[in-house]
């Protein structure tokens, strides 16, 4: 029944991000969805780069595509609408049955003006830049320029009218992006006179219920209300222009929703995640929702779902650490972009079995530019078969898994650098998840290597579907269970392991594993599967 509920969707409910007791799920036709995404280039808005796009799509096996749609391209001429691309896409889409997520490419893209119409690009009076202390411009438009956040709204507003109408009865695009990676490189804040008065006001209410004030030797006013820089001390200026430019991003996801209410949400270019914290010295991208300002976001832009880490950090431990930053009771993991060379496709399975909403590499796109170092340099197929395969595994289960992690069922890890083992605490078990093992046999040998695990590429996530059963979906990594909790000291055994996979709902078993199959906990090679193990205990 449980599964049965699971599928069950109601066509025509507009998607939502929904929160309950800390644990989050975008809903879809009325049931928890996962997005298994995949993001098209930054130039790949244009109808005859689709057909590239969507057969990376294909490959990759992904639910949901993320594509640009460009304020450039849809106003080129002040006050002239022309959302043809947006109709190609749409169509093509449903054609396709893949589901899309949209970019909004606005005042600011990487922080910077480049997908602005030339209309506004150039008129620095009308629409003007960020200023330095001594008056001089920045590349970075402000936040603070009434006529450019009026701008940019009429045309958002326009863009989410045109959704509703062509696709209000349907949901093919389930949720909005408002701008791309905000912030500013090289310049705190802005300094014109209307934001020198702002950041001499008090700051707002809703900021301060949200946001506290990081405590440090270099920050030692910390007054609980007051000016910016007197409840915010060093980090004023940083979270002074965080609140300017959320609000911007609130006003405009604030007309759009009012038209067509989808779900929306923001993108961040890392900070160091793990380097400790301190006031902002030109190493980030000031204004951004970074981890440490998400609190400011929140109070600002309640419009805005989520608050999404992009990953193009390569090391374990940063990886890690980001997933827990940017997953709180307030914020659902969902990971807009990572990068699409292989090593980041073992994410996944963190990001689904920590119970986030979605993952999308980027640059899953078979236009032949290569997004090495950030990510692979493949432009082929090598560059999509990593992301397929762990799709292929969660796709017929997909809003199965969705519903267990918003149930808190789910756990999820990935092979660190250093290629230990990770246990994992179930209800009842510990699970010891280790890697670069044998199928067959106890130890790894020192001196022959298992082949194909050269680098870490090991993930496995799982979900605790009754008392003792669980499912289990995993790449070259190895699970064993001991007994916890309140089965701690018995004695267990497998009761019994089915490999197979869902269909329309209902588990489908394939084969029975024993014997040699589960003598040495149960492994996963290169090509992820699925397992239902059940385990039982005796006297
Ligand atoms: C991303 C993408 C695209 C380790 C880069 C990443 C996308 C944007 N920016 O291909 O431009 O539209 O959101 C910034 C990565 C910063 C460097 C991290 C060093």
């Amino acid at each position: 029944a449980m599964a049965m509920a699971a599928s069950a969707t109601i066509a025509g409910e507009l998607p939502r991000v929904v929160s309950k007791d800390g644990r989050h799920a975008l809903m879809v036709d009325g049931a928890p969805y996962l997005i298994l995404g995949a993001q098209a280039h930054n130039s790949s808005n244009y109808p005859k780069a689709l057909p590239q796009v969507w057969a990376a799509v294909a490959d990759a096996q992904a639910n949901t595509l993320e594509i640009p749609i460009a304020w450039e391209q849809v106003e080129p001429v002040e006050g002239k609408f022309d959302f043809s691309f947006v109709d190609t896409l749409v169509k093509e889409a449903r054609d396709k049955d893949v589901r899309l997520v949209l970019l909004w490419f606005g005042t600011w893209k990487n922080t910077a003006p480049a997908y602005l119409p030339e209309w506004v690009k150039f008129d620095n009076k009308r629409f003007p830049r960020m200023v330095d202390e001594k008056g001089k411009s920045s590349y970075s438009h402000s936040p603070h320029a009434v006529e450019t956040l009026k701008a940019d709204k009429r045309a958002f507003v326009e863009f989410m009218k045109h959704l509703k109408a062509i696709d209000g009865d349907r949901q093919t695009v389930i949720m909005v992006q408002v701008q791309n990676e905000v912030g500013t490189y090289g310049l705190v804040r802005d300094h014109s006179p209307a934001a020198q008065k702002a950041f001499n006001a008090p700051v707002p209410a809703a900021v301060l219920a949200k946001q506290k004030s990081p405590r440090s030797s270099s920050n030692t006013l910390g007054k609980r209300s007051g000016t910016w820089k007197e409840v915010y001390g060093d980090y004023a200026d940083q979270y002074f222009h965080t609140w300017a430019v959320a609000n911007y991003i609130e006003e405009i996801a604030k007309a759009g929703r009012a038209v067509y209410d989808l779900p929306m949400f923001v993108n961040n270019a890392l900070r160091d995640p793990v380097e400790p914290l301190a006031p902002w010295k030109g190493n980030f991208a000031s204004g951004g929702p970074t981890y440490d300002v998400l609190g400011i976001y929140e109070g600002a832009a309640p419009h805005i779902d989520v608050a999404g880490p992009d990953i193009y950090l390569h090391e374990s431990d940063k990886i890690a650490k980001t997933l827990e930053q940017f997953h709180t009771k307030d914020n659902p993991l969902f990971v807009p972009e990572i990068g699409n060379s292989e090593d980041f496709a073992r994410v996944a399975y963190a990001v689904f079995g920590q119970g986030g909403i979605g993952f999308a590499p980027f640059g899953i796109d078979y236009f032949a530019f290569s997004n090495y170092p950030l990510g692979s340099k493949a432009t082929d197929k090598t560059m999509t078969e990593p992301f397929g395969k762990v799709y292929g595994a969660f796709r017929p289960m997909m809003r199965e898994w969705a519903k267990w992690g918003f149930e808190g069922r789910t756990r999820g890890v990935f092979e660190h650098d250093d290629r230990k083992p990770q246990d994992i605490a179930l209800n009842g078990w510990k699970a010891t998840v280790s890697f670069r093992q044998r199928q067959f046999g106890d130890s790894m040998e020192k001196n022959d290597p298992v082949e194909g695990t050269e680098k870490p590429n090991g993930g496995l996530a799982i979900a605790q579907i009754a008392d003792n059963e669980f499912i289990v979906v995993a790449q070259n990594a190895r699970i064993k269970f001991d007994p916890a909790g309140r089965n701690a000291g018995k004695p267990s055994m497998y009761a019994r392991v089915e490999e197979g996979q869902y269909a329309n709902g209902k588990w489908v078993m394939e084969r029975v594993w024993n014997g040699d199959q589960t003598d040495y906990g149960l492994n996963f090679g290169v090509k992820p599967f699925v397992l239902k193990i059940k385990l039982g205990t005796y006297q």
